[in-house]
């Protein structure tokens, strides 16, 4: 039984979307990020930047923090999505959604979504930044039918949940081909729809 610390975010949302695509049996535990839960003592033994997602494998009571590090453990226990003749490849836009992807439209989603009008700079800056991302996404998928290749993996898995937040970019999705299409087809997997409405029932991604 695997143990997911998490709150309703596209963080949070690439495990539940992962476990459910494994077919693991998990039992999520809601850390409370808005009041501050997460810098109470049990979740900073878990977490050390006081961050979910968290999981813990209670087979072996391995913990595991940060996103990347957690699909990367599902994916070598199932062996599924994780393809060992394409790691190199996954890895790249696998760490690319880390380092890139997730952190701009984090920012963006706070300074145009939260906080608008409180930073001019912020928004322009942000924005412009996530449009590149639209674009350079769209001309990745314009030659590749998944991120990595030719199969869906956890490099989809970890990028899904942010386009999923496509209405707050305002970017406007539809404009990109590739991107809503690759968008559609995701949206279409059964495991998908359950692991993005782990905290609520009836959220659906938006469509584009
Ligand atoms: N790089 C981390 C980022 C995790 C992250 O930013 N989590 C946010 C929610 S999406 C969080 O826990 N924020 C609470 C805080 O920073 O106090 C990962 O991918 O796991």
């Amino acid at each position: 039984m695997i143990e997911l610390f998490s709150a309703n975010t596209p963080n949070g949302k690439k495990i539940s979307i992962m476990l459910e695509e494994i077919d693991y049996q998990y039992k999520v535990t809601k850390v409370d990020i808005s009041n501050g839960e997460q810098f109470k003592e049990y979740f900073k033994k878990i977490s050390p930047f006081s961050k979910i997602p968290v999981i813990i494998d209670h087979k072996n009571n391995q913990t595991i923090f940060e996103s990347g590090a957690i699909l990367i453990y599902l994916a070598e226990l199932s062996d599924k999505f994780y393809n060992q003749n394409n790691r190199l490849e996954i890895n790249q836009w696998l760490m690319a959604q880390m380092g890139y992807i997730g952190p701009m439209l984090g920012q963006h989603h706070q300074f145009h979504h939260y906080n608008p009008g409180k930073s001019k700079f912020g928004e322009d800056r942000y924005f412009k930044i996530t449009k590149r991302i639209y674009e350079e996404l769209d001309i990745r998928l314009g030659v590749s039918k998944f991120l990595a290749g030719n199969e869906y993996t956890i490099a989809d898995i970890a990028t899904f949940p942010w386009i999923a937040r496509h209405e707050w970019h305002d970017i406007g999705l539809s404009k990109f081909k590739n991107l809503t299409k690759w968008y559609n087809e995701i949206c279409k997997r059964e495991a998908v729809i359950k692991g993005f409405s782990f905290m609520n029932k009836n959220e659906t991604p938006p469509k584009p």
